[in-house]
Parts: C-alpha cells; structure tokens; sequence
C-alpha cells in the first residue's frame, strides 16, 4: 500500500507525435473513454498542463473525481506525474471520489496552486462513455481561457512527458504516503464540505422540517453525489432512509446519462409530477455541481431557481448580510436581472461557462450566479454547486414553510414571468450543424429590424464579452435575435459534448405581473418555437423532427 521506497526515479517519456484533438472545451477536455484510453493520450495532456499551470515544484494539488470509468487510473497516473513535476503535497480521497464543488473548496482550504478533476460531468460514463479532464485555478475555479488555451498549445508541440514508476496508494482508506519527494494525503472527501455548509444554512430549521411530515426525495444518479447527500441528508439533517436514490457512485452510472433533466432523470420527474409521495425533490449530475430542483407537480426552471435564491437570499444565515451583486450567464432568461433591479444591486451578463464569473467573484463584485443549464452557486466557493442549491431551496421552504409551487407563484406575481426553455438538438452531423449556424451567423445583419413571431428584430448579433475585471474579450458566444417586446432567441452550439455537435435554441418571453402567469412554457413561447425554426431551417438541415430535450 504505502511507498516510502527510495526516491523512485523520474522517466521521460518521448511521443512520436503530439496529438492535435486536445484543445478544452466549456469545462475541460472531454472526450470517448476510449480517445482516453489510447496510450500517453491522458498524460499529453497533464504533462502540458504541469508546463503551463505556475507554482507546480513544491506545490499543493487537489485530485479526485466522479468516480467514472477510468478514475482510478487516471489517479495513479497523474499522481506519479505530479512527483515527477516536484509537486510537493497532493490531496486526493478515499475511492478518488471528489464532488466538483467540493474540490472547489479543498483547492481554497489548502492554498493549492489547482486541481485536477476527473470528470466529464453530465456525459454518460463506461468504457462505451466519456471520460473527462477538468483543470482548476488557485482560486478554486475553472482555469480561464489565458491558461486552456496555453495547454492546448503547450499539447500541440508536445515532445514527451514525466513520470515516476512505483506504487501509489490503493485510497482504501486515509492516510499519508510519500512517493519519492511527493506527500500524497488521503483524506475524505465529503468532511470539509459538508462543514462548508453547515456555515452557510441553518441545519436545525432544515432538520426540523424534514423530520416532521415534509417527504422529499434526491436522486444522485448514481454519480458523486450519493455520499455527500447520504452524509447531509439523511445523516445530519435526519431524513428517512431511502431519501437519497441511486447513491452509490458507478463507473457506468447504472448506464444513464448522469444529467438531472426532466428527460434524463425522468425516475425522479414521474414521481414528483405524477404522484404526490413527496413534497419535494432534487437531482445532480456526474460531477455534483449541477442541480434539479422540483416540488410536488412543480419544475422549477433554472433560470427561476436562480431569480428566487436572489429575491430570498436574507433568509439563509450565510446571505443575511445582502449581495454585493448578481451574474448569469448570456442564455440564461432575465429572471434574476428583474429580482437585481428591485434590490438595486449590479448583476452581470456573461458568456456560457463557469469560467467567466471566476473573475466577477474574486473581485467581491458577485455573491450569487447562476446558468439555465442547472448551474447555482456562490461566492462561498468558485465552481457551481449543486448540492448547495438543494440545501438553499430547503432552507427558504423551511423558513417559509409553504411548497415549492407556492414559492414560485408569489415570485411571478410580485416580479412577472419569464417563460423560457431551452431546446437541445444533440449529436447532429457536424457539418449539418455548422452549415445551419453559419447560415444564421451570415444573415444576422440583414435581419434588424425584420419581423419574427409578430415582433420586430431590435438586435440580431454574436454575442461578446468584455471581462469587467480583466477587460478581456470574448466573442463568438452565441447568435442572439433581441425582439421589441423584450423576448429572445439564441443559438448556440455546445461546447461540451463528444459526438457530432449539439445545437442549443434559447427561448425567452416575459409577461409582466398583470398578464397571463399560469401557461405551460411550451405553449407560450410556441410562436417563438415556430419561427426559430423557420428562420434557421432547424428541421430540414438537421433532419430531426424534434428536440432530443426540452426543458
Ligand atoms: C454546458 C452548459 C453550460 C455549462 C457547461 C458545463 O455547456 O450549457 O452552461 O457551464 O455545460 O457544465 P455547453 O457548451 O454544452 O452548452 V458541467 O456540469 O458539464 O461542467
Ligand atoms: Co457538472
């Protein structure tokens, strides 16, 4: 198990060709378990970003992951890559299971100069899956695209990597290990986070409500959120057994797609819409940063999930002191703008991505932030948090003590409605879909001031961003149509998937508090949807009849 051996020499490893497929996508470098099993291909990339990521000799690195397919080797590898690199300490935990958030948190806890996560978040897992590479910042969040960029180049002009052979540890249990110079800790990985939280919520409201006639079920997917959930759920805070689902972390997660939708986590969907067993319900993906949150026949929409963290955040201990400021990002509906104006506090729009607030909440300019793609989170770490969001949500029903459906109906009539959905195309041909997007990226000029569903084209471009804090540019981040009336539609291609490419359509439409609060999404946006679809020939170019999800 252990290895104190003598100093285990460090071997340089040559390649006769640098691979070119390397370059991180949204969150990381993700890719077919099967790319990732192909020799030296895992190291390419963390020799490069051991050449790229500054303080590597003598410093502290986090690592772990969702406990997928190919985790623990990826583990012994890159730990015998990090001795070979003079990395002084590296923090790893029991099974390499280490939740997103949670390793956002040790990162900051340790001043580490990063972290490793092995994940390829929502995507399926299983030798027949993905496998995934995320790389952290100092601050705990994703490395920005100063630093993927450099890897990717640095993966291109690759001549060979570093590594140490011998025995690492079996992460059975904690412990401290050395190999050669490295001091490797095994801790577990669920401690320090859940001690995160408790400062954050009040544990005995939460408690007291679940304990009492108030069921709620959590699905984990069987991802890395089952012992996190099962240590707060039903450990702290009391529920009955059998609250958390499918929690016990599979390399296959039990063969579905570990990604808390309505269509993906339908187990889940059918027994919180379709019966009234429990008050409330909850799911999070592959990784634990992202969050689904449900109440008895009620879906909450992420972007209104964000806009009602915002408006109630006093209730929770660790807001009461206010928010500095809100950010979500470009697609995500104005739910939250309408909640940030009424609290007079600055909220930001930026590009899709985790990335991209790093900055905003380093500089103390942001408490909250949030994505419609089932992103929450705070300043309390720098990656989403999905857990975080379920604690959130239990402690306004606490306070509040009223449903989720109740919480959103107060919300819309006091702040109006934004009905919104996303509609995802996924694994199209590539060529199909880039043909389609850059048809619409070519018409956008000529399309201001055109007519779409009635309205009028007030704005029609590729969205850009310059970072407030860094005044750096980014462009390219999705073709928007802004209409007259305050409704939108937005295109996007996805960053993250591995087959083909996956095309996003954005729709949003607000209704002020007086008008109509209570229509099924699909239907009040369906003159949006038609006219999407006309515009970009969605259907015909695509050959797809509809949407694989909605939400
Ligand atoms: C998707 C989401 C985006 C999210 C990203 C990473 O990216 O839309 O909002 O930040 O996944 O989330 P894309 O490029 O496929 O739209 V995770 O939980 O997969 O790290
Ligand atoms: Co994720």
């Amino acid at each position: 198990m252990a290895t104190s051996s003598p100093s285990p020499s460090v071997r340089q490893v040559l390649l006769s060709a640098p691979f070119s497929d390397q370059k991180p996508g949204t969150s990381g470098l993700r890719k077919s378990s099967r790319q990732f099993e192909q020799p030296h291909y895992l190291e390419s990339f963390v020799e490069a970003m051991f050449q790229v990521v500054p303080g590597v000799a003598g410093g502290t690195l986090i690592l772990g992951g969702d406990g997928r397919y190919g985790n623990r080797r990826a583990i012994d590898v890159i730990t015998r890559m990090a001795a070979a690199h003079g990395v002084a300490r590296l923090i790893t935990t029991t099974g390499g299971i280490l939740s997103t958030p949670a390793a956002s948190n040790l990162i900051r806890k340790h001043q580490a100069i990063g972290g490793i996560i092995l994940s390829a978040s929502h995507n399926p897992g299983g030798p027949e899956g993905d496998f995934g590479v995320k790389v952290n910042g100092a601050n705990g969040g994703p490395a920005p695209e100063s630093i993927t960029d450099a890897i990717y180049s640095a993966t291109t002009q690759l001549e060979g990597y570093r590594i140490v052979d011998g025995e690492t540890p079996s992460l059975e249990a904690p412990g401290t290990y050395a190999l050669g110079g490295l001091s490797i800790e095994v801790i577990d990985g669920v401690d320090d986070y859940v001690s995160l939280l408790q400062g954050l919520f009040d544990f005995d409201a939460i408690s007291q409500m679940l304990r009492g006639d108030f069921p709620i079920a959590f699905d984990a997917m069987h991802a890395v959120t089952g012992p996190y959930a099962s240590r707060l759920l039903e450990g702290l805070l009391g529920a009955p057994a059998g609250t958390v689902r499918n929690g016990i972390p599979l390399e296959d997660f039990g063969g579905g797609h570990p990604d808390p939708n309505l269509t993906y986590a339908h187990e889940l969907a059918e027994l919180l819409m379709g019966s009234d067993a429990y008050r409330f319900g909850a799911a999070c993906d592959g990784d634990g940063d992202r969050n689904m949150i449900l109440g008895q026949r009620c879906f909450v929409n992420p972007s209104d999930s964000l806009a009602v963290l915002t408006a109630n955040a006093g209730l929770a201990p660790g807001y009461v002191g206010g928010l500095a400021g809100v950010a979500r990002s470009m697609p995500t509906s104005a739910a939250v703008d309408v909640v940030a104006k009424d609290l007079d506090i600055p909220c930001f729009e930026t590009p899709t991505g985790w990335k991209f607030f790093g900055n905003l909440l380093d500089a103390g300019r942001i408490t909250l932030c949030g994505e419609e793609s089932f992103g929450t989170g705070s300043d309390h770490i720098r990656e989403k948090d999905g857990l975080w969001a379920v604690l959130f949500w239990l402690q306004i029903l606490a306070v509040r003590r009223c449903s989720v459906a109740e919480v959103m109906t107060s919300h819309w009539s006091r702040y109006g409605r934004h009905y919104y959905s996303r509609h995802d195309y996924e694994a199209i041909a590539s060529d199909r879909a880039h043909g389609l997007y850059d048809r619409l990226k070519g018409m956008l000029p000529s399309l201001v001031g055109a007519s779409f569903a009635g309205r009028s084209i007030t704005t029609a471009d590729d969205f850009s961003y310059v970072d407030p804090v860094d005044g750096s540019l980014t462009s390219g981040q999705g073709l928007r149509l802004l209409l007259d009336d305050g409704s939108r539609v937005v295109f996007r291609l996805s960053g993250t998937g591995t087959q083909g490419a996956t095309l996003r359509l954005y729709l949003e439409s607000y209704v002020g508090t007086g008008g109509n609060l209570d229509q099924d999404p699909q239907q009040a946006l369906g003159d949006l949807i038609t006219a999407a679809d006309q515009l970009a020939e969605i259907r015909s170019r695509t050959g797809m009849e509809q949407p694989t999800v909605i939400t």
